[in-house]
């Protein structure tokens, strides 16, 4: 089944993007990076949804929200709950819906504390370092797979 409703969840700080550190997180605001992606969603014709929230239980709330949305795939910035959070790992096993981790920067060239996620050994898979391009790039997956079969 092709990919029809994608959900964009970023955790806490990303709404700073663009304001501070770019040197790290680049240039773009979270604005930005969503109208991106909500053009290319648009031109495929399916539906996304973009969400950013501080708080982890509002993540949580989120995540277990999506399957009765309709959502059939996620793309997750956790943010620093990657590093910490089993109440996020735990929401994303069991809405039981495929997910790609996507970090701006590259966390395994960062501080030991960022080497270790919660998620990512129940994501489809992860994308590091690649700055905002990154959730292009599981954009682009989301859409393509499910066509070939
Ligand atoms: O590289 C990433 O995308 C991170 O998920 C970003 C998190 C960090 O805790 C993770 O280890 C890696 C931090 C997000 C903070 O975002 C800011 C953006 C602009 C200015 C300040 C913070």
């Amino acid at each position: 089944m092709p990919v029809q409703s994608v959900l964009v969840i970023q955790g806490p700080n990303l709404n700073l993007l663009g304001t501070r550190q770019p040197a790290i997180y680049g240039h773009e605001t979270l604005n930005d990076i969503h109208a991106r992606l909500q053009r290319t969603a648009q031109s495929a014709g399916i539906s996304l949804t973009s969400f950013q929230t501080n708080h982890e239980g509002a993540l949580v709330d989120r995540i277990q929200q999506a399957p009765r949305d309709g959502i059939d795939f996620i793309l997750m910035n956790p943010g620093a709950y990657t590093h910490t959070s089993v109440a996020i790992r735990d929401a994303l096993s069991a809405v039981n819906i495929p997910f790609i981790e996507v970090h701006l920067s590259n966390i395994h060239a960062r501080e030991a504390f960022r080497h270790r996620s919660f998620v990512s050994d129940i994501a489809l898979g992860t994308i590091c370092g690649l700055g905002s391009q990154g959730y292009d790039l599981a954009l682009s997956y989301a859409l393509q797979r499910g066509k070939e079969s």
